[in-house]
């Protein structure tokens, strides 16, 4: 390591005083103003990581659903996932150390990982729309270099495309070629593929309005329609040549305020659906012919796709394991319906994706999705081969489910949660079950829920267990959550800080919506 470049090269991205920041459950986010130097140094720990790992890692910009004039920077580790847990605790000292530390916190990461410093690194870039990010990108890439790790730039990416490149690359192209042809053509010819198979193809199956909250998943959308041809007909909202990024619109803004976004026009019973702001979470919804709106988060998806795979397990006559992963904010109403009308097992883990991906790789099939829209279906590498042989060998019917279910593995962005291609998945769902949207929320009925955001002094003194379903302090807080949810009928609360916010989110389900916002304040006031 070339200490003193990297002493000469930290000047230039000089960390404010009295800054700190940590590496939360999306890295790091905050005002793009303060992030050059965290970025510079990003740039330097992908480099330690990639040589450590002999792989490459990625490197993403973006501040997914947050304000415009927000940016923040996450890495990806070799198969396409999060970063290691200690890694994570790397990158927060790496990002504090003062400008005088910032070379000894090298040192000691490399000393304490055991980095083989001869090794040679690689990095891949990507970032979103925001102004802010690519200068930011800039200054990762200058990270990278001053440690003399090689770096391919690939420029504007949605973070899950640039998931797909870091597993691709690493995976030697069996996965797919890591470039944005080779994912705009892995995904198409798997759509195309599969929705072949449908026996009804009307039109109004194949038109789709999409609000892509003035962010990258509009540009990527536009690039990819020509590979889709007549497959899908895709109407873009929210482009990003008029409005801002996430003002208004995008999958966080429609879950939150369970409303449509603004700029769309929508017509009763149509479908329509949002992208957040770097493309990796989708809900859709549609107007009842009554004016109501109606919101299909991500619950609803997780089931929609649940049901389908094992409908084609059933057919194939395979008997494999398959799960589905939910956290805390999962609608009661589609655990009760997963369990006791599918009969299919759930489990809950804590908030991030991290947490629900390690779960679903637990099972052959494993689907995990946050009620707001990040998810998709991981399949073991077994599986897949052995679906392969199957959509080869099995006779007629057999085989029709074993070519469906070969063509929706390769449908999925199995490295993370993707809106473009968790869209298409969907889309071939319900041409091939021949479903409209209002039979796919006909599934069952969500459960009327709030969630508040609550500011407090210091948000951690709350701490929980049990999936994040109970707090364990302050002390006495849950008894007063348990008394607060016995006086409403099918309810439910809890409470816990958020991972990327200063706040503390509450949430609560009960039988009406009246109900469920007059629980989430009153726990609310509780958390105080
Ligand atoms: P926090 O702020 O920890 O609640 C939010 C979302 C997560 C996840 C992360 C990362 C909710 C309730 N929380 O986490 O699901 O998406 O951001 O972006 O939606
Ligand atoms: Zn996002």
């Amino acid at each position: 390591m070339d200490l003193a470049a990297v002493t000469e090269h930290s000047a230039l991205h000089a960390k404010p005083a009295g800054l700190t920041l940590q590496y939360g459950t999306a890295g790091f986010r905050t005002k793009a103003e303060h992030l050059d130097h965290v970025m510079f140094r990003m740039g330097l720990l992908a480099v330690l990581r990639s040589k450590q790992t002999q792989s490459t890692i990625g490197v993403m910009v973006t501040a997914s659903h947050n304000p415009e004039e927000d940016n923040g920077v996450k890495l990806v580790d070799p198969l396409g996932e999060m970063l290691a847990p200690a890694w994570e605790e790397h990158a927060t000292c790496l990002a504090n150390a003062e400008e005088q530390d910032v070379t000894r916190v090298l040192v000691d990461i490399s000393e304490k990982e055991a980095v083989n410093l001869q090794q040679e690194a690689f990095v891949v870039i990507g970032r979103d729309t925001r102004p802010s990010s690519e200068k930011l990108s800039q200054s990762v890439i200058d990270g990278v270099t001053v440690l003399g790790g090689h770096f391919h730039d690939y420029g504007l990416l949605t973070t899950p495309q640039l998931h797909y490149m870091v597993y691709c690359r690493n995976t030697d192209g069996q996965y797919g070629k890591a470039t944005i042809e080779g994912y705009y053509q892995k995904l198409s010819t798997a759509f195309v593929q599969l929705t072949k198979q449908a026996s009804c193809s009307g039109e109004d199956y194949r038109s789709l309005k999409v609000d892509c909250a003035n962010g990258i998943g509009a540009l990527k959308l536009k690039e990819m329609q020509h590979y889709l041809a007549q497959g899908l007909s895709v109407q873009l909202f929210n482009d990003g040549t008029k409005g801002k990024l996430n003002h208004l619109c995008g999958a966080d803004f429609v879950k939150s305020h369970q409303k449509p976004p603004h700029g769309m026009e929508m017509k009763p019973d149509e479908r329509c659906c949002s992208f957040d702001g770097d493309a990796d979470r989708i809900v859709y919804y549609y107007l009842g012919a009554e004016g109501h709106f109606h919101l299909i988060d991500g619950d609803k998806i997780a089931t929609l796709i649940s049901t389908f795979l094992k409908e084609l397990l059933l057919e194939i006559g395979e008997n494999l394991n398959i799960g589905v992963v939910q956290t805390a904010y999962a609608n009661g109403s589609s655990t009760r319906y997963l369990e006791e009308v599918m009969k299919v097992p759930v489990y809950c883990t804590k908030t991030g994706v991290k947490h629900l991906h390690h779960k679903a790789q637990e099972f052959d099939i494993g689907v995990y999705f946050e009620a707001n829209g990040h998810g998709t279906a991981l399949f073991k590498k077994a599986v897949e081969m052995k679906i392969k042989q199957l959509a080869k060998e099995l006779d007629n019917k057999k085989q029709k489910a074993a070519k469906m279910l070969e063509n929706i593995i390769d449908l999925f962005n199995q490295a993370a949660g993707d809106a473009i291609s968790d869209m298409l998945v969907i889309e071939a769902i319900l041409v091939l079950k021949g479903l409209t949207v209002q039979q796919w929320d006909a599934l069952y009925t969500d459960l009327p829920n709030r969630q508040l955001k609550v500011k407090v002094a210091d948000r951690r003194v709350i701490s929980t267990t049990d999936a994040e379903r109970r707090a364990v302090t302050p002390p006495g807080l849950q008894e007063a959550i348990d008394a607060l949810v016995k006086k409403y009928k099918l309810s439910r609360a809890f409470v816990r800080p958020s991972g990327t916010e200063d706040v503390v989110r509450v949430y609560a389900e009960a039988d009406s919506q009246a109900n469920a916002d007059s629980l989430a304040q009153e726990v609310s006031l509780a958390v105080f």
